[in-house]
């Protein structure tokens, strides 16, 4: 089922509708076309126990507070380009620098923050929401106008599909992700730092005092990053790390193996909330995966009066590594005209029954 519902109106007027996805296991998955926003996701537990497992908001007044991305689908790039400068076929460009010395998650005004065109999709067995978004030429003073589609499916096997589709009209720089912040044991119960986390990467792209990365492609082996091996997420959160306490806590950027890339969707990330059993298995087609665990500074009020305290919500954000428009030698993020840009993640949930 797919159920279109009003959910207010932005500060400029435009109307913002949530769909409910729901599959016949009774997982259902909560849309609004704000920013591709994912508001709640209910999954059963161990013992068929159903929760809300993702964090969010209850108005479109606070989504539009630009609280940190929580939810959100982010773009035109995610994540961080230094200082906001790139050169593409000898152009340079300056984009807006929002974060610290640095452009993050898109700028000023990015696709989190932008109202998409939605349509549900009801196709055989899965059912989700369609959505889209025209990004003119020069938005955010990125080159050229893009076409950008998201499609959320919600599986008969408790997946949620996430897919990204994009061509522009001019070559630009792309990184789309998305921002949901989970928690297996149920959103604002408590902090994440007990589920154990397993990330499928070898090694990771360490950071400069900005969170830019270096250019080293640095092996995990005897770091607080070796998630080779399930790992509760608090074991080493705290470590005298320089990248660790450069994150304050885990905001860090894993190279994937590459098993996804033009085939299907690989793993790349497996939590597990040891006291309900809930499992959620991360699969991308992404070359990477920003661990960030949730290091906010101030506690956040957050749906039916829950409040999220740092560490409440991890996010595992498949996606191009940061600061890839200046630095050749990192997978290219560049879209070129006549080139389709395509992606799919897939958070499949499921239990572990001991
Ligand atoms: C930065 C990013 C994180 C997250 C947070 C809101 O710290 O590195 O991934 O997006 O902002």
């Amino acid at each position: 089922m797919v159920k279109k519902e009003f959910f207010g109106k932005t500060q400029d007027g435009e109307a913002v509708d949530i769909y409910t996805v729901t599959n016949a296991a009774g997982a259902e998955a909560r849309i609004i076309n704000y920013g591709c926003v994912i508001v709640s996701l209910s999954v059963p537990d161990r013992e068929g126990r159903w929760d809300d497992v993702v964090m969010g908001f209850d108005t479109l007044a606070e989504y539009q507070a630009g609280k940190p991305y929580i939810g959100a689908v982010v773009g035109r790039f995610g994540n961080r380009i230094a200082k906001g400068c790139f050169t593409l076929d000898g152009v340079e460009y300056q984009l807006a620098v929002n974060r610290g010395s640095n452009h993050l998650h898109g700028g000023t005004k990015g696709f989190d923050k932008r109202v998409w065109r939605a349509e549900p999709l009801k196709g055989k067995g899965d059912l989700g929401v369609s959505l889209s978004y025209t990004s003119p030429d020069g938005e955010e003073n990125y080159p050229g106008t893009l076409e950008v589609n998201v499609t959320y499916i919600l599986t008969e096997e408790n997946e949620l599909v996430i897919g990204y589709q994009a061509t522009a009209d001019k070559a630009t720089p792309l990184n789309l992700t998305q921002h949901t912040y989970s928690n297996l044991a149920g959103d604002g119960k408590r902090d994440v730092l007990d589920h154990e986390l397993e990330i499928f990467a070898d090694h990771f792209t360490p950071q400069d005092e900005t969170q830019i990365p270096t250019g080293e492609i640095r092996s995990v082996a005897g770091t607080p990053l070796d998630f080779r091996k399930p790992t509760p997420i608090g074991a080493r959160i705290d470590a005298e790390d320089r990248q660790i306490v450069i994150g304050k806590g885990y905001d860090q950027n894993f190279v994937l193996r590459g098993e996804g890339k033009g085939k299907g969707p690989a793993l790349a990330a497996r939590a597990v909330e040891p006291t309900t059993g809930r499992v959620m298995e991360v699969l991308t087609t992404a070359p990477a995966v920003q661990f960030f665990s949730g290091n906010y500074d101030t506690d956040l009020k957050g749906k039916k009066g829950r409040v999220y305290k740092p560490r409440y919500g991890f996010c595992l954000e498949t996606q191009h590594f940061p600061d890839s428009p200046n630095r050749p030698e990192f997978p290219s993020s560049i879209l070129r005209p006549g080139e389709t840009f395509l992606s799919r993640t897939v958070y499949k949930f499921s239990v572990r029954k001991s």
